[in-house]
């Protein structure tokens, strides 16, 4: 989290991690195509001809709190592909909170471990518990054949401290209860360890409203 006090501006880094093709960059298209047109920034996407992230993704999502300080949520995507472990741990630096998309195809099932296991080693390694940093977990591709039941989820969720969610990215579910899951565990982890309503006057159920209001926009609705 950074403070701009210049610019009235308070800023949380959001990663969605996960392994190559599991669809982060896809996470954030929607995400992008779902918000209002005055809160969403520029996605900036670098990617090779098929589809694969290179270095990574961004979009920032910008709303106001009632206190006049204004709350920047930078959305990132690391790339999936084992061989950019680099750049992974970079953009991983100072994270707030992380999504992790999982495959749901039992196919992914090594893939899925694999990144989970490399989320963590990169965390500790640049020094951030990841027992302790907010971790929700998306199961994307639903529509797909050969995936992981919803009752294999609900054991995998009983074993785990995150929540999940199930999505299809690509037509937009699950998007959206996927990132507001997200802001609100990390926007209560950060108001434990910097009191920020007490400071700048900012009501953590007010913001996830207002971020909620920000994504229901319906492009169709707006002829695009
Ligand atoms: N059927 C289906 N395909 C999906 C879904 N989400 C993403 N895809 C497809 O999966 C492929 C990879 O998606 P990306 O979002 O580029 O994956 P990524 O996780 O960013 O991959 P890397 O950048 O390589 O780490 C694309 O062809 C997407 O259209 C989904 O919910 N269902
Ligand atoms: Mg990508």
């Amino acid at each position: 989290m950074q403070v701009d006090f210049g610019a009235k501006e308070l800023t949380v880094k959001l990663v969605y991690y996960g392994p190559a093709l599991s669809g982060k960059t896809t996470n954030l298209r929607a995400i992008h195509w779902l918000a209002a047109s005055n809160t969403r920034g520029e996605l900036m996407t670098l990617e090779t001809q098929n589809d694969r992230t290179l270095f990574f993704d961004m979009l920032p999502i910008t709303v106001s709190s009632e206190s006049g300080l204004k709350v920047r949520l930078k959305l990132f995507t690391v790339p999936g592909q084992v061989m950019h472990n680099t750049t992974r741990r970079l953009v991983l630096q100072a994270a707030d909170g992380v999504a992790f998309v999982a495959d749901s195809q039992r196919s992914e099932d090594d893939a899925n471990r694999e990144s989970f296991a490399n989320l963590k080693e990169n965390l500790a390694e640049i020094g951030i518990d990841p027992e302790q940093i907010p971790i929700v977990i998306q199961f994307n591709k639903r529509d797909l054949e050969g995936i992981r039941t919803d009752e294999e989820l609900e054991a995998i969720s009983a074993q785990s401290r995150a929540t999940i969610y199930k999505a299809i990215a690509t037509r937009g579910y699950g998007v959206v209860q996927t990132l507001l899951g997200l802001v609100r565990e990390t926007w209560n982890n950060l108001e434990k360890e910097h009191e920020l309503e007490e400071k700048f006057g900012i009501n953590p159920t007010r913001l996830i409203t207002e971020v909620e209001s920000t994504l229901k926009h319906d492009p169709r609705q707006r002829g695009r």
